[in-house]
């Protein structure tokens, strides 16, 4: 569980995060991000932001249709998986111009150094840099900007995400520095649970993605009981048996990836689920992992399919969110202006 609030900061205890409408919703996502965006709804000891971030899935190529469904699907994936609109303050991005705003200002805080050194960029922008879009360079600093505008003080988010919340952290302090102020809290990240980076099935080196080209790679949220099965069968693993402590995984990451997403599922531990499942061979232990993986997340598919059944009810929720977003972001906007010189109404 997160730890406990510190009350001697002087900011409200927030937690915002976010996920890329890029595609559709993984269990890397779920695992990684979302169930913990539950927990700590649930928690009661923050005020919780959820974001489709749709400005940034442009950062890459995205087809307009395709974009917009995914946006829903997300929003639906939200509710599905125990995201309370009455709860939690849930929407997109790009309804909240406030957003791309402070963002602006961040591009002028942050370094070009800094933004090298992002792994995301390196990876994404390939080989081909210069026919990257500035945007996908640009990405950490709007990240930086989706959290600071809601002074959000804890991030939870999968492992991948850590260099850009250390990122996030260096442009509050570096604008508190350089105007002398104390007004953007350094926010935590909360990186938490067996399955913070949950890989692919076909490659234990690759990180589950929606954006893999290969579908078998990852288990989506939307695909039916027969589709995990076939995917959880034909997962890549090693000959060998599982081993009965945590230790026996290293130097397996295909096996370690499968545990990892049972202890997650279970909501165990890796050693809780050795000391079970220790000594049997994949074809005895993925069936058992398949049924667990059906159990957790047909409920949540089956209601995400209801959900979009309804396109202008999870419109009218994204446009109520937006509203109260930009109710918390607005007096935090014009307060950066005021302390940057810049004159507002
Ligand atoms: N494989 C993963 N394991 C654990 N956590 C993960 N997350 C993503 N993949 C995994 C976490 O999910 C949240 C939302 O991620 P995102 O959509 O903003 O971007 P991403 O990390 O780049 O995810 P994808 O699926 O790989 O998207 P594409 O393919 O578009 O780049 C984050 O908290 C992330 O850590």
């Amino acid at each position: 569980m997160t730890e406990a609030v510190q009350t001697s900061s002087p900011f409200t205890p927030r937690v915002f995060s976010g996920i890329q409408p890029s595609g559709g919703l993984t269990l890397g996502n779920y695992l990684g991000a979302m169930k913990r965006f539950v927990d700590m709804q649930d928690e009661g000891s923050f005020q919780t932001v959820y974001c489709m971030v749709d400005q940034h899935a442009i950062t890459v190529w995205q087809d307009p249709e395709k974009l917009r469904h995914a946006t829903r699907e997300l929003c639906a994936g939200f509710i599905a998986a125990g995201i309370d609109p009455d709860r939690s303050i849930l929407f997109n991005q790009s309804q909240v111009p406030e957003h791309a705003q402070l963002a602006w200002i961040f591009n002028c805080v942050a370094r070009m150094g800094w933004m090298q050194r992002m792994t995301q960029w390196k990876d994404k922008a390939g080989k081909n840099q210069q026919n990257a879009s500035l945007g996908l360079f640009a990405y950490p600093a709007l990240m930086a900007a989706d959290i600071l505008i809601y002074h959000a003080t804890h991030v939870p988010v999968g492992e991948d995400q850590k260099q850009h919340l250390e990122l996030t952290r260096d442009v509050a302090i570096k604008f508190n520095h350089d105007y002398g102020v104390d007004f953007f809290p350094i926010t935590e990240p909360v990186i938490e649970g067996a399955a913070t980076r949950v890989m692919s099935l076909r490659d234990g080196s690759k990180k589950m993605s929606k954006s893999d080209p290969s579908d078998a790679s990852r288990i989506n949220m939307t695909d039916d009981a027969d589709t995990i099965a076939k995917k959880i069968r034909k997962a890549k693993t090693d000959p060998d048996a599982l081993p009965s402590e945590a230790k026996g995984l290293e130097d397996r990451p295909e096996a370690r990836n499968l545990v990892n997403i049972y202890a997650a599922l279970a909501d165990s531990s890796v050693d809780a689920v050795l000391a079970e499942m220790g000594g049997k061979q994949f074809s005895e232990f993925k069936p058992i992992l398949s049924e667990l993986a059906v159990e957790k997340l047909a409920p949540i598919s089956t209601e995400m399919a209801r959900l979009m059944q309804d396109p202008a009810e999870i419109d009218r929720i994204l446009g109520h969110g937006a509203t109260q977003a930009r109710e918390l972001a607005t007096p935090i906007l014009k307060k950066t202006y005021d302390i940057v010189g810049m004159i507002s109404s």
